[in-house]
């Protein structure tokens, strides 16, 4: 019985880390305090919705440093890019919206707006940057103002929570940071194939975002790549067995004014 049962069992592993594999999604809408600001404008987005799975995005591919910054590497953005920079006020209460594909909402699709395997967190970071539409993103200072992780007491994700909302996701800009043009880097960390790495599915797309009003408090902040690294055990876990009791979500705490 024994060979039998190492084949059923590796036929569970496979599917369990193999299936859906085109299952993925991508930030493409922004709504500030409730109102729309229209499908792909102001964010960054790829045509085509695979993760990053190389959170130190340099080895042999350092032209993909990119990648776990804003994507754009593997997945080349959608031309034009947008142009727009969209105005904030500090304190405002934000949704992203994910969806499948860029072509948008489509009830019809089960994996709209992500494939119910890809558990996993939901986290949001700022950084300050010159201007909010420049090419160039390394070397910005990134601080973390939102994350949903796991709730051990009902076992759901944020991704669960993403799903159950149809894809938005909302949390507040700090009403305590300076004024001025910001990147929004808006991220799921799919974990259904993470049990070693890489295997974690990074999908993130930045908003480009004008902050109006505001305060005087710096965060603290961190850097991409650097902020997260393969042995984090928010990045490499099983998150089927055993049964995940506490997780932590990956990078730095949660910025509060
Ligand atoms: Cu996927």
């Amino acid at each position: 019985m024994a060979p039998t049962l190492s084949i059923a069992t590796g036929l569970l592993l496979f599917s369990i880390s193999g299936f859906n594999c085109f299952a993925h999604t991508i930030f493409q809408e922004l709504y500030v305090n409730g109102v729309d600001q229209g499908q792909l404008n102001g964010i960054r987005v790829p045509d085509y919705d695979g993760p990053i799975t190389d959170v130190t995005s340099n080895g042999e591919h350092k032209h993909l440093l990119v990648d776990i910054i804003c994507n754009g590497g593997i997945n080349p953005y959608h031309q034009p890019i947008s142009q727009t920079i969209v105005p904030v006020p500090a304190g405002a209460q934000v949704t992203a919206e994910w969806h499948h594909t860029l072509a948008g909402a489509d009830p019809t699709d089960p994996a709209d707006p992500i494939d119910s395997s890809h558990k996993g967190p939901v986290i949001s970071y700022l950084a300050a940057i010159p201007n909010a539409t420049q090419t160039d993103v390394t070397g910005l200072k990134w601080f973390k103002i939102w994350e949903d992780g796991y709730i051990a007491s009902n076992q759901t994700w944020g991704v669960d929570r993403l799903i159950a909302n149809k894809g938005k996701v909302t949390f507040d800009i700090p009403s305590c940071i300076p004024a001025g043009q910001y990147l929004l880097r808006h991220e799921i960390i799919a974990l259904h194939a993470a049990s070693s790495y890489p295997g974690a599915q990074f999908y993130m797309e930045c908003a480009q975002l004008q902050i109006t009003g505001g305060g005087n408090t710096e965060p603290s902040t961190v850097s991409f790549p650097g902020a997260y690294a393969g042995t984090d055990p928010g990045v490499t876990i099983n998150i089927y067995y055993p049964p995940v009791t506490n997780y932590t979500v990956p990078g730095p705490d949660v910025f509060t004014c």
